[in-house]
């Protein structure tokens, strides 16, 4: 397969610094090597322009921070993937969460200028759905879903146009903190979501081949992996850790299985900080992770 690596260093969605450093961790880890080992053709792209919160105004946009940097480095993020061609797998690496909005949109709209279908299978501690009036924080990077189906901010919610996210094309997977309000805007527009109670119960293999059923009709597949959603204890490099996450080995089922299915088309790998990390160990899993979904075999 030909990948290509985008590198999106924004800490601007988050509420602490460092997951910038994300893009640099990661390439460190051997990301572009290890795909290369297992038979891919890889090219680095290298980053799209992030600003540094301390050159920008934090509160330059409407009511939210740092809107407009996100808005410029999300719209450039769309036209980085838009242009590629159709049969490159794009891994886009962050950064926090808030760059899903640039990834999905523009991976959307590759091929296809009105959007194609998208199936979106997040992986996250969080569902990440609030909406600027729904969040407890304000920061952008919990609310990416909800801006891709259309809710919140409308500069963010049209970043592709008239395209949006079809709430019936998401699945969530590893889900333990969810904000009051956000729960309520999730069940309210029917997100089928996993969390780490159904993972306990129903296993990682049920829990994949619901979502592959169920997500049977979409053209595109994009798998946004937040490394918060593994343990802690697998992951302490991120800036909102939960306890009682994906084991290691349930971390890389989900990916082995849907390899398997030959149907993923583009991922994400996001909320990678070593400022908080031990070693580089949260990069080194995440990049594990990546390899797996791309085809890495134990024998
Ligand atoms: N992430 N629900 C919290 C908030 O601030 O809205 C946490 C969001 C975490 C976002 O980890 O991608
Ligand atoms: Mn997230
Ligand atoms: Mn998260
Ligand atoms: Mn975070």
């Amino acid at each position: 397969m030909n990948i290509n690596i985008l590198g999106i260093p924004m800490d601007l969605g988050a509420g602490r610094r460092g997951v910038d450093m994300g893009p640099s961790a990661l390439r460190n880890a051997r990301l572009a090597q290890r795909l290369g080992e297992l038979g891919h053709s890889v090219r680095d792209l290298g980053d799209v322009p992030v600003a540094l919160p301390e050159s920008v105004d934090k509160f330059s946009g409407s009511g939210l921070d740092f809107l407009s940097p996100i808005l410029d480095a999300s719209r450039a993020t769309v036209e980085r993937l838009r242009a590629l061609p159709a049969d490159i797998f794009p891994i886009t690496i962050g950064g926090d969460h808030s760059i899903a909005m640039g990834t999905v949109a523009g991976n959307a709209l590759r091929g296809n200028d009105r959007g194609h279908r998208m199936g979106l299978i997040w992986v996250d501690a969080h569902t990440d759905f609030n909406t600027p009036d729904s969040s407890p924080s304000g920061n952008i990077h919990g609310m990416p879903v909800a801006q891709l189906c259309g809710l919140g901010n409308p500069e963010l919610a049209s970043l592709a146009g008239d395209w949006r996210l079809r709430t019936e094309d998401i699945v969530m997977i590893g889900i333990r903190s969810v904000d009051a309000k956000e729960a309520a805007l999730v069940r309210e527009h029917g997100i089928r979501i996993y969390t780490m109670k159904d993972v306990d119960q129903l296993g990682i293999t049920r829990i994949f081949e619901e979502t592959t059923e169920y997500l049977s009709d979409v053209e595109r597949l994009h798998v946004s992996y937040d490394a918060d959603a593994l343990d802690p204890s697998v992951t302490p490099g991120t800036g909102t850790t939960v306890p009682g996450g994906l084991s290691y080995r349930e971390g890389h089922l989900l990916m082995e299985l849907l390899c398997e299915t030959g149907r993923v088309t583009s991922m994400d790998i996001v909320e990678v900080n070593p400022t908080l990390d031990t070693g580089n160990k949260t990069a080194e899993v995440m990049v594990e992770m990546s390899a797996s979904l791309m085809g890495l075999r134990i024998m």
